[in-house]
């Protein structure tokens, strides 16, 4: 019986020793296989007499079940290991932080954009937006644009196909007559309506492209109505905004007679800085005048009683000499080059 012990512990050595379940198939088969050394054992019970035979069988089954026994132990070992192997090749630490995902950005015409609506939020004007597909009444007819003007023409203006009345606004001023209808309605059976005062940022459409023109742009419309608003006031709040807007304290303005079919009297305004690369030159910068009566008439406010200056500018224009740039078709490329810049 020393023959089984020492079977059983050899076969307990053999089985810690194989790596992998075809290992221990080998080795099974060298113990339990149709010549393996347990099954040789059985078959010399036949030499036996048959009282031994009885003894000696029960002992080489128990030996083969230990066997059986350490195998199934040894299988599963191996199993468990093979799990926790993969498990530790596959895992992922849901702690850890991103790899480097780029940080994005505000694009600089809408940092632009921010900035002029917190100025102008800051001294009490809100922020309106309307379709960018417009009718040519509210784009043109109700802003005092003549039938014959050019920019009533193909050649300036994107019409929707099969449609001589819809076209893409060629600037934000429509949203403006509908905001004066709009407060109209809500506020217009007051003895005192309310002012308006309201920013209109949005993009504007014209048949225009090259380094300085895209046929997309931006556009910020002001607007500011009420009983005796004048000139002077538009002078004020403009000269603040664009000193706020350029940090500058000795920023140059000025306003120079011009013409605009919306406005009467109308004005250019250029700005002079007093530091730096343009120093002492005038830039044109913005358009501004007295909202002129039809208009009003047009938004249905009575321009005997109520006065109200309007001013336009282009947000891509200020972004480009606030920040250097000399070509506008950067800014809708999306060439990340040169976006990346801006983060
Ligand atoms: C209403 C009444 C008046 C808006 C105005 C300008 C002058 C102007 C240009 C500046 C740069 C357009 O983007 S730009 O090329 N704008 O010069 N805009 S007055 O006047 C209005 C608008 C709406 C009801």
């Amino acid at each position: 019986m020393n023959d089984l012990d020492s079977l059983v512990q050899q076969a307990r050595a053999d089985f810690a020793a194989a790596a992998d379940s075809t290992a221990l198939d080998v080795a099974k088969s060298r113990f339990l296989g149709k010549s393996g050394a347990v099954t040789q054992q059985l078959k010399s019970l036949g030499q036996l007499a048959a009282d031994e035979r009885r003894t000696a069988g029960a002992r080489i089954n128990a030996a083969k079940s230990e066997i059986e026994a350490l195998l199934e132990a040894r299988r599963e070992a191996l199993r468990d290991a093979l799990l926790a192997a993969q498990l530790a090749a596959e895992s992922l630490d849901v702690t850890l932080p991103g790899r480097g995902a780029d940080k994005g950005g505000l694009h600089p015409v809408s940092r632009t954009l921010e900035r002029i609506e917190t100025l102008f939020r800051s001294i009490g004007f809100d922020v309106a937006d309307g379709p960018e597909i417009e009718s040519d009444f509210f784009n043109f007819t109700a802003l005092n644009t003549p039938e014959n003007h050019p920019a009533r023409s193909m050649h300036d203006t994107f019409y929707l196909e099969g449609d001589d009345d819809v076209l893409l606004r060629t600037h934000t001023s429509p949203v403006q007559v509908r905001t004066m209808r709009a407060h109209v309605a809500a506020y217009g059976d007051r003895a005192h309506m309310p002012e308006i005062r309201v920013i209109m940022p949005g993009r504007v459409y014209r048949v225009d492209s090259d380094a300085t023109h895209s046929p997309m742009f931006h556009q910020v419309e002001g607007l500011w109505v009420g009983e005796n608003i004048s000139f002077a006031d538009l002078k004020g709040v403009i000269g603040d905004f664009l000193r706020k807007f350029f940090e500058s304290d000795d920023l140059q303005v000025r306003f120079r007679p011009s013409f605009f079919p919306f406005t009467e009297p109308s004005a250019e305004i250029d700005v002079a800085f007093m530091h730096g690369e343009m120093k002492g030159r005038w830039l044109e910068i913005a358009g501004c005048g007295m909202v002129h009566p039809n208009v009003l008439r047009h938004g249905g406010i009575d321009p005997e009683r109520y006065t109200g200056f309007a001013f336009g500018m282009g947000p891509d224009r200020l972004t480009m000499l606030r920040y250097g740039i000399n070509d506008l078709r950067l800014f809708f490329e999306g060439d990340l080059r040169f976006l990346s810049q801006f983060r």
